[in-house]
């Protein structure tokens, strides 16, 4: 059996590869050349463990090709980019998916959509390609961190177009999913993917609401959420900077623009976009010029910075003309330059911890001893409450921690 996989970003080429591992004649196809070219010598970047062995032992295989253009297959997986524009979801990607490759598509094909698009989007496809076909969606769910695993071992929900297309689909998964898989119709597992995030954004968004209010308070966020997390049903979340990627900052508005009913869920998204803003003004208070910014990624121990929190803080210190040094080994991509540990500190009034990588929580006495010697002032803003502040204090740093007690 021949599937053809169309998009090799996080989910199509591990998707691919698993698949033709698992004896599958695959051909992954992307419009990106940089990334096909960088796919076949296996010299793309990626904080996914694994995942370099896994797309090689694939190619060796024989049985994952990669190409810029589509072929006739008897399964055709879209996996591609669903952005936000004007706050409603672009399908164009989707769209100009689906046409590339309607003319190879023939009747009793199997067409699986991954991509998280609004309610109904695939009954759409369904008549966009109007031919005798199988049709399902596959939403993913795995953390970006921690992908091949889940990708394995999560449950998988698969809505068919009709109950054929669903078993159908099932099939294909069965072939490396450890998980359970549940089957459903198309709209209503286009919507379940959505709650999940939603889910996580909501809570997210309580979880920062809290924070503010410990501040007006004068206790500590961290202190109150791990009491409160004794109870047997309660699990707040961490409260942070604000909710990057490009799954949970985006996936509520696909919701929001299907139905008036969306109300906490419009509110929750914007509290966890004010947060941005929120810590910027915090850090304006803490420092007149020069700041350090410890974490560029959405979150930590990832290399992607789509819809980083640390973006927007820095373009609003900017607009009052700070002077902004950024450090993050893990970054790619990132709109601002990036530098090393030394010229990042040095000479600087305030360290701002954004994002939650390893390496700031392990750093060691004598990093912060050299840190500390590099500053102008040994000021450090945590808003991940990661730091070892025994540590940081016996270097004489002040510290501040998003929702902690002012001292
Ligand atoms: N965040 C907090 N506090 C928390 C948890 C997260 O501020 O307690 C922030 C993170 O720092 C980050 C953002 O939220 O900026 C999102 O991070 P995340 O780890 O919550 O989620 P993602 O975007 O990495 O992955 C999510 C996952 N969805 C759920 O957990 C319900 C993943 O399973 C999905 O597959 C993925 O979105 C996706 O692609 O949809």
């Amino acid at each position: 059996m021949k599937i053809c996989v169309i998009g090799l970003g996080y989910i199509g080429l591990p998707t691919a590869s698993i698949l033709a591992v698992r004896g599958y004649e695959v051909v992954g196809v992307d419009i990106d050349k940089k990334r096909l070219k960088e796919i076949k010598n296996l010299s793309f970047k990626t904080t996914e463990k694994d995942l370099l062995t896994l797309v090689s032992g694939a190619i060796k295989s024989g049985n994952l090709e990669v190409k810029d253009k589509p072929e006739e297959a008897d399964v055709f997986i879209v996996c591609v980019p669903t952005p936000l524009k004007n706050k409603k979801c672009d399908l164009s990607y989707i769209k100009n998916a689906v046409e590339s490759i309607k003319p190879l598509i023939k009747d009793k094909n199997l067409v699986i959509i991954e991509s998280t698009v609004p309610p109904g989007t695939c009954e759409e496809i369904y008549k966009m390609i109007n031919k005798d076909i199988y049709l399902a969606y596959c939403p993913e769910r795995v953390l970006p961190g921690n992908i091949l695993h889940e990708l394995i071992n999560n449950d998988r929900i698969i809505g068919g177009i009709n109950k054929e297309s669903a078993i159908k689909a099932k099939k294909i998964y069965e072939s490396f999913v450890k998980g359970n898989i549940y089957l459903t119709d198309t709209k209503t597992a286009e919507t379940v993917k959505l709650m999940e995030n939603i889910y996580r954004d909501v809570n997210i968004a309580l979880a920062n609401e809290f924070a503010k209010i410990a501040e007006e308070l004068n206790i500590d966020v961290w202190e109150a959420i791990n009491l409160a997390n004794k109870h047997p049903r309660v699990n707040i979340l961490k409260p942070g900077p604000g909710v990057g990627g490009h799954c949970i900052s985006i996936d509520p508005w696909f919701l929001v623009e299907k139905s008036k009913e969306a109300k906490l869920i419009k509110t929750a998204r914007e509290i966890n976009d004010e947060m941005p803003i929120y810590v910027a003004n915090k850090i304006k208070k803490l420092a007149k010029k020069t700041v350090t910014i410890f974490g560029v990624t959405y979150k930590g121990n990832v290399d992607d910075t789509r819809e980083s929190p640390a973006e927007k803080i820095i373009d609003e210190l900017l607009k009052d003309n700070y002077d902004v040094r950024c450090y993050d080994r893990y970054a790619r991509d990132f709109k601002y330059p990036l530098l090393n540990l030394e010229e990042s500190v040095k000479d600087s009034e305030l360290i701002v911890v954004l994002a939650d990588h390893d390496e700031y929580k392990n750093f060691k006495e004598e990093d912060i001893k050299r840190i500390g010697k590099l500053m102008k002032r040994r000021v450090i803003y945590d808003t991940r409450n990661i730091i070892n502040k025994d540590l940081w204090k016996n270097e004489d740093f002040k510290i501040y921690i998003l929702g902690g007690k002012n001292d």
